[in-house]
């Protein structure tokens, strides 16, 4: 049975927690406290940082490298497409996660410049959704999965309006027809 070391506020957890969901993956989930973290965490990953997954004693940090583990131990369904570009756009995605998530944690701040900031990379976002249905191109998975846990955050935790990005606004109502992404809506109206 695979471990998953948790935390519900965490986006960076919820990504794992929406491809394990994804590929029916059973999964046991230790909270851990982020505010008051067990020393033995460290044991698991040198940062200190959730997510970490751990199976048959073998550990591994990283949203982004526990995705792709994730891919390649579960296959199916499988959430990078056949199109080797596609599969490249998506790891481009997700390499680049920091212009996004860098101005969500400004404004989470209250940082002076964060609300436009955020607000360009909404509009960058919103531009290529209007191009293609997914952030890879014409199929759903790793790329929505990495970023949509800070757009719904934004939206349910910091009040952002996402009317002014229609594209993105019909992106996300279609993640959230997903039970796997509808999931996490609950978990974050319960934050
Ligand atoms: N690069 C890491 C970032 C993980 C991360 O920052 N997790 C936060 C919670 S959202 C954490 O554990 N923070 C505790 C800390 O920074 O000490 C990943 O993608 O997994």
């Amino acid at each position: 049975m695979l471990t998953l070391y948790d935390a519900p506020r965490c986006p960076y957890c919820a990504r794992v927690r929406i491809a394990l969901a994804e590929k029916g993956v059973e999964f046991e989930a230790v909270e851990i406290d982020l505010s008051d973290r067990p020393a033995w965490i460290y044991e698991k990953n040198s940062t200190g940082r959730v997510p970490v997954v751990e199976e048959d004693g073998w550990i591994l940090p990283e949203s982004a490298v526990i995705m792709e583990y994730l891919e390649e131990r579960y296959p199916e369904p499988p959430l990078l497409g056949a199109d080797p570009a596609e599969r490249a756009r998506a790891r481009l995605w997700i390499f680049r996660h920091d212009d996004f998530t860098s101005p969500y944690y400004a404004l989470r701040r209250g940082q002076d410049g964060a609300e436009e900031a955020f607000a360009k990379q909404l509009r960058a976002l919103d531009a290529e959704l209007e191009a293609h249905p997914w952030l890879s191109g014409s199929e759903y998975g790793l790329a929505d999965i990495a970023y949509v846990p800070w757009v719904l955050r934004a939206r349910d935790m910091l009040g952002v309006d996402l009317t002014p990005y229609p594209a993105v606004s019909e992106w996300l109502d279609r993640l959230l027809e997903r039970p796997a992404v509808a999931e996490e809506e609950h978990v974050v109206a319960a934050l």
